[in-house]
């Protein structure tokens, strides 16, 4: 049984404006801030978007080298990597977010819709990334929007072999409109489906909007692993925008410790996803 949690932390994404939330981090030294109080309170990974200097979302390879490097100095944390960016990015673009050799990447196991856009995942674009980051020894995070991308994953595996690192660990992405609901069942539904993935692969969840507190809950009771963050949710309560990043680490800490379960450190985050860093 698990015995610690690991958070982590998903504080830009690509989809909201800062002219509407204010809160969150775009330019380098804002994230960089923003990891470290993460840090401080219980993140040992983080999951980066990056903008430009209009706040959009980018896949700037020159940007991507110095965020990855700012980290790296700044924090121990685990510097994952988006391969998704927006919806609005092209396969190359993507694939080439690997050159900025992150310790992970993050691998979406399949096409989705995606509030009225469609997120793109061709079988042959999937394959592609997960062979490069086994070449080049970046630890994937396979991301699953539906159920059946489990059984993608199962196939990738199957044929391709295990990622670098030798363990598999996924993260549940939970309440896209689009992909499957942020409930308990789908959740035991996906954990269920885990049985046929190599022995030893972990999970954490993330529950989108309102489905942000009852996934982390659900996650936590299920020996799952936790990702929060301005990504994933605004509202920290009813009415409430969130103030920070921190502030949604700080509360998954909190669950966390009290389902004695405390957070992982870097350093056990690093054995257990096979980073080697
Ligand atoms: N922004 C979404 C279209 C990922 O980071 O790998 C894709 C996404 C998943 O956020
Ligand atoms: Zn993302």
């Amino acid at each position: 049984m698990t015995t610690t949690t690991l958070i982590t932390v998903a504080p830009t994404g690509a989809e909201s404006a800062k002219a509407d939330v204010p809160a969150l981090p775009v330019t380098l030294d804002e994230l960089v801030a923003t990891a470290q109080e993460c840090e401080s309170v219980g993140a040992s990974v983080i999951h980066v978007h990056i903008r430009d200097e209009k706040a959009q979302p980018t896949l700037d390879q020159g940007r991507l080298r110095e965020t990855v490097a700012a980290l790296r100095q700044d924090t121990d944390l685990i510097v994952q990597l988006s391969s998704g960016g927006s919806v609005h990015d092209p396969e190359e673009a993507r694939l080439a977010v690997l050159d900025a050799a992150p310790d992970m990447a993050s691998c979406t196991m399949g096409t989705v819709n995606f509030g009225e856009d469609v997120f793109l995942n061709r079988w042959e674009f999937i394959v592609e990334l997960h062979t490069r980051m086994q070449d080049r020894g970046i630890v994937p995070e396979y991301e699953i929007f539906d159920l059946g991308q489990l059984w993608a994953l199962q196939r990738l595996l199957d044929k391709y072999g295990l990622p670098a690192g030798g363990h598999v660990h996924v993260d549940f992405v939970m309440g896209v409109p689009g992909g499957m609901p942020g409930t308990t069942a789908a959740l035991v539904a996906c954990t269920t489906a885990l049985a046929d993935l190599p022995a030893g692969t972990t999970f954490s969840a993330t529950g989108i909007g309102r489905a942000t507190l009852p996934v982390l809950l659900a996650s936590l009771s299920a020996g799952g692993h936790l990702r929060v963050g301005m990504e994933d949710t605004i509202t920290y309560a009813k009415g409430q925008p969130v103030e920070s990043n921190a502030q949604l680490v700080a509360r998954a800490a909190g669950f966390a410790r009290l389902a004695q379960r405390p957070p992982t450190t870097s350093a056990q985050a690093r054995q257990m996803l096979g980073v080697r860093r």
